[in-house]
C-alpha cells in the first residue's frame, strides 16, 4: 500500500480550467478538490468538477485506437495499434488531397478548446483553409456584431471599476462557476445591475433591474434604451460628433422603437425599460457584460447584439476605466491563442454564405452547414474529416448530420468516450483527460499556471497535442513549433511572458508573468478605429456591402421571428429556447456520470404552469414536443421561471435530443448560427408509445 499523495493539476472538464488537488493513491485518482488560495476562484469545484472520478474512470472512455469492421454506423470497431492508426490517417488525407485538393479535408474540433491552436497549425501545414470548431455555433457571432461597429475584438466591461454592469445576458450562477464569484463582487461594492434574461435566474434574483424579454427581442428593446438616451438627452454628443459613423441614421431608426412599441414586441414594461436606460447612462461608467449565445442564438441574432453593443458608442462608455475596454487588466503575453493565422488563399466551406464572417476575420471557417456541403459537394466536394471531440449532436436535425459523416470517404474522431458520433467513424482515437496530460495554462490577470499528471493516461490514450504532432509528422508535414515536442511546445506558449517551463513547473502556485502588459484607455485618440470609415460604425459598412447579394443591413435593424418564420402558429403555438445552461450539465459530454446523470431522470421540458393547465399536463407527466422539424420525448417541468408561451429544453441529451426539433435551415443569415432559442413547438401528453417517432 502507498501513501496518498496530493498532485495540484486541473479540472477541464469544461474548459476554463480550474484549478485542482488531485489525490492520488496505488496510482489511481481517488478525490479531487479546488485548489484554496487561488485568486478568482472560490475553492470548490463545481458539481461536475467533483464527479471527475466517474468521468475519467467513465465505462465508456476510450482505451485504444479503434478501426471500423462493420458498416458505417454500425459502430463495431477492432483494436489496432497506434502506429497503423497513424498510418491509415497519412494514407487516407494525403489520398483525398492529391485526388480532390486540400479544401476537401475539414479539421474540426468540438468544444475542448485547450488543444486548438495546434489543430489550426495542422490544418494550415496540409494546407486546408477548412479549419473549423464548434464556434461556429458560439461566441463568434458575438465577436462579430462587435467587430463590425468598433472594429477590434470583443471587447469585455471593466468590472473592477464599473458603477452599473448591464448583464446581457448570463446566468452566471449556472454556466460561469468562477464569474458567479466576481458577480458576487460587484453587489457587495454597491455596483448596479441590470440583467437582461428572459427567465427569472439565480443571477437575476441579485440585479437591482430585471428586465424579462421574450426570447429573441432584444434587438427592439436595446433600441429603445437607445431611443430613451437620446431622447433624453443622455448621450455623450462630443463622443459622438468625434468617433461615431452613422449616428443620425441610427438616431432616426432607434427613434421609431419607443419604450411604448418595445414593450408590446418585448413585453418588457415602458418604464421599466426607461428606467434601466437611464442608469446604464447616467450611474457611469458602465459596463456589459455579455454572453457567447443566448443573444446569438436567433434568426436576428447579430443585429441584435450590434443594437445592445451600440450601447457604449453613444454613451461615451467605450475604452473607458469601468467601461467596455481593449484592455481592463493586467494581462500577460502568451502564445497560446490567436498568434496562428487560418490559411486563406483558398476559398473556405461557409465563405459564399456567410461572407462577414471571413471579412471580420474570423480565424476559422463557418461550418454550421458543413452537412449540407457534403452531402450536395458544394461548393466543392468535402471528403474527409479529421475532427477532435466531433459531436455532431450540438447542430440542428443531428440525424442528417451523422448521415453526411458516414458520407465522407474518411472520417476519424479523436475522444475521450466512444460517444453516438464516433460510431459513425472509420477510426476512433483515444484521448486523455486533463488528470492524465501536463498543461500550461494562461490566466487572467497575467499569471501562469502548470497543471501536472495525477495518474497515467488510462489503457493506450494519448495527449491530443501529442496525436496532432505525430499526425504531422506521418503526412511528412513541416510546422516549425509541432515538430519540437510537447514539452518545446509548452515553452513556446510561455516564452513571450519571459518564464521558463522549469521554473513554472517549480512552482506549484504558479506564477506571474515577467513580462507584463499593463491596461491602456482611450486607444481611440491615438489610433483610428479598424473599420472602413476609420470611426466607429453604428452603421456598418461591412455588412451594407452584401445589402445586394445576402439583404443584409447596416444598421442594427430589429426583425421579428415571429413574423417572418413560416410555420402554422395554430399548430405550434410555444417558442422554442432550447439549451439554457444547467450547473449540472456540460453539453453531451457528463450524462455518462452516474453521479450527475441522477439529478434528472429524463429530458425535462419546461413550461409555466399556466401553459401546462391549458395542454392538460402536470409536473412529471411524459410528454411528446413536437416542431416543425422532428419529435421527441420528455419530462414535463412547469415553473414560473419563464413567461408563458415559451419552453424550455436543455440540449445533448441522446435520450431526447432537443435539436432533433430545430431546422438545420433556421440559421441567422449573417452569422450562420442556428435559431436554438427562439423556434417553435407543441407539447402533448403522452398516452401511448407515438407512432411517428
Ligand atoms: N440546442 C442547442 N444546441 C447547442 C447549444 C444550445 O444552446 N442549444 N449551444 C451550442 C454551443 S454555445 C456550443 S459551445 C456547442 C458545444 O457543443 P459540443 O462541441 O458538442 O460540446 P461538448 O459536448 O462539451 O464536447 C464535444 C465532445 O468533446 C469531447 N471531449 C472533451 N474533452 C476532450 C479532450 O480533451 N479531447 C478530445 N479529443 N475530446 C474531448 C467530449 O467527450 C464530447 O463528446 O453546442 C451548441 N449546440
Ligand atoms: N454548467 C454549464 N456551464 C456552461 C455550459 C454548459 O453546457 N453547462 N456551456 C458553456 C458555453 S459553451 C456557453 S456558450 C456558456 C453560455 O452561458 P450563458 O450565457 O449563461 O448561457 P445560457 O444559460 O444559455 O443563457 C443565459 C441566460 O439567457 C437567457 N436567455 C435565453 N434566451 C434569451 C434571449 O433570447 N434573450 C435574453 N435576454 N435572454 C435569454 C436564459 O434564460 C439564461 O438564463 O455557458 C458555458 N458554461
Ligand atoms: S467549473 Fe466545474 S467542470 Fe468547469 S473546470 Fe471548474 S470544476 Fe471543472
Ligand atoms: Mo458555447
Amino acid at each position: 500500500m502507498s501513501e496518498t499523495k496530493i498532485v495540484k493539476t486541473a479540472c477541464g472538464i469544461c474548459g476554463p480550467c480550474c484549478q485542482a488537488d488531485a489525490y492520488v493513491k496505488d496510482k489511481l485518482l481517488v478525490s479531487v478538490e479546488g485548489s484554496r488560495n487561488v485568486k478568482g476562484q472560490s475553492g470548490g469545484l463545481c458539481a461536475k468538477g467533483m464527479a471527475a472520478k466517474q468521468y475519467v474512470y467513465n465505462k465508456e472512455r476510450l482505451l485504444y485506437p479503434m478501426k471500423r469492421a462493420g458498416k458505417k454506423g454500425e459502430g463495431k470497431f477492432t483494436r489496432i495499434t497506434w502506429d497503423e492508426a497513424y498510418d491509415i490517417i497519412a494514407e487516407n488525407l494525403l489520398k483525398v488531397r492529391d485526388t480532390y485538393g486540400a479544401r476537401s479535408t475539414v479539421f474540426y474540433t468540438g468544444y475542448p478548446k485547450w488543444y486548438r491552436p495546434a489543430l489550426l497549425r495542422l490544418a494550415n501545414a496540409y494546407g486546408s483553409p477548412n479549419y473549423c470548431t464548434e464556434s461556429s455555433t458560439c461566441f463568434q457571432a458575438a465577436a462579430l456584431a462587435w467587430r463590425s461597429i468598433y472594429g477590434n475584438h470583443i471587447c469585455g466591461p471593466d468590472l473592477a471599476h464599473a458603477r452599473s454592469v448591464l448583464l446581457w445576458s448570463s446566468n452566471l450562477y449556472h454556466s460561469n462557476t468562477a464569474m458567479s464569484g466576481i458577480y458576487q463582487g460587484l453587489k457587495k461594492r454597491g455596483v448596479k445591475i441590470i440583467d437582461v434574461d428572459s427567465r427569472r435566474t439565480v443571477t437575476a434574483n441579485d440585479a437591482d433591474i430585471h428586465l424579462q424579454p421574450v426570447p429573441g427581442t432584444d434587438g427592439a428593446l436595446a433600441l429603445s434604451m437607445a431611443h430613451v438616451i437620446i431622447e433624453e438627452g443622455l448621450c455623450d454628443k462630443a463622443f459622438i460628433d468625434n468617433y461615431v459613423y452613422g449616428f443620425e441614421e441610427y438616431r432616426e431608426y432607434a427613434g421609431r422603437y419607443t419604450p411604448e412599441k418595445a414593450a408590446v414586441i418585448t413585453g418588457v414594461d415602458a418604464g421599466l425599460i426607461r428606467k434601466a436606460a437611464r442608469m446604464y447612462a447616467e450611474n457611469g461608467p458602465s459596463g456589459i457584460l455579455f454572453s457567447a449565445s443566448p443573444i446569438v442564438h436567433h434568426t436576428n441574432g447579430v443585429q441584435n447584439y450590434r443594437a445592445v453593443f451600440s450601447l457604449p458608442a453613444i454613451t461615451g462608455n467605450y475604452d473607458v476605466e469601468g467601461g467596455n475596454c481593449s484592455m481592463a487588466g493586467i494581462t500577460s503575453p502568451c502564445n497560446e491563442f490567436g498568434k496562428v493565422r487560418r490559411y486563406e488563399k483558398e476559398e473556405a466551406i461557409g465563405q459564399r454564405d456567410f461572407p462577414v464572417w471571413f471579412d471580420l476575420s474570423c480565424d476559422e471557417a463557418q461550418c454550421t452547414r458543413l452537412a449540407d456541403y457534403i452531402m450536395k459537394e458544394e461548393p466543392y466536394p468535402v471528403k474527409a474529416l479529421f475532427g477532435m471531440g466531433l459531436n455532431h449532436r450540438m447542430w440542428p436535425q443531428p440525424e442528417y448530420v451523422e448521415q453526411a459523416l458516414m458520407k465522407l470517404d474518411f472520417y476519424v474522431n479523436v475522444e475521450l468516450f466512444m460517444s453516438d458520433s464516433c460510431k459513425a467513424a472509420d477510426l476512433v482515437l483515444p484521448a486523455c483527460t486533463s488528470y492524465e496530460r501536463e498543461e500550461v495554462h494562461c490566466l487572467k490577470g497575467g499569471r501562469f499556471f502548470f497543471s501536472n499528471k495525477a495518474v497515467e493516461p488510462l489503457g493506450e490514450s494519448e495527449n491530443d497535442i501529442e496525436v496532432i504532432m505525430e499526425v504531422l509528422k506521418r503526412m511528412g508535414l513541416r510546422d516549425e513549433v509541432l515538430e519540437k515536442g510537447y514539452d518545446n511546445y509548452m515553452q513556446y506558449i510561455l516564452e513571450p511572458s519571459g518564464l521558463t517551463l522549469k521554473e513554472l513547473k517549480d512552482s506549484p502556485e504558479g506564477l506571474q508573468g515577467r513580462h507584463l502588459r499593463m491596461p491602456s484607455f482611450k486607444n481611440y485618440e491615438k489610433e483610428a478605429f479598424r473599420t472602413p470609415s476609420g470611426k466607429i460604425e453604428l452603421k456598418s459598412l461591412v455588412l451594407e456591402r452584401y445589402k445586394d447579394s445576402h439583404g443584409y443591413e447596416g444598421l442594427p435593424v430589429y426583425r421579428d421571428y415571429r413574423k417572418e418564420t413560416a410555420v402554422d402558429r395554430k399548430r405550434y403555438p410555444f417558442i422554442l429556447n432550447t439549451g439554457c445552461r444547467r450547473p449540472q450539465y456540460f453539453h453531451s459530454r457528463v450524462y455518462r456520470v452516474p453521479w450527475l446523470d441522477a439529478l434528472q431522470p429524463s429530458p425535462l421540458i419546461e413550461m409555466h404552469p399556466l401553459d401546462a393547465e391549458k395542454c392538460g399536463l402536470k409536473e412529471g407527466d411524459t410528454v411528446i414536443i413536437r416542431s416543425p422539424a422532428g419529435a421527441v420525448t420528455g419530462m414535463a417541468a412547469c415553473n414560473i421561471n419563464g413567461d408563458p408561451g415559451v419552453v424550455y429544453m436543455y440540449h445533448g441529451d441522446g435520450r431526447g435530443d432537443a435539436n432533433e426539433l430545430i431546422d438545420k435551415d433556421y440559421l441567422d443569415p449573417i452569422s450562420g448560427f442556428p435559431g436554438y432559442k427562439s423556434y417553435f413547438c407543441n407539447v402533448e401528453k403522452m398516452e401511448e408509445q407515438p407512432h411517428e417517432l
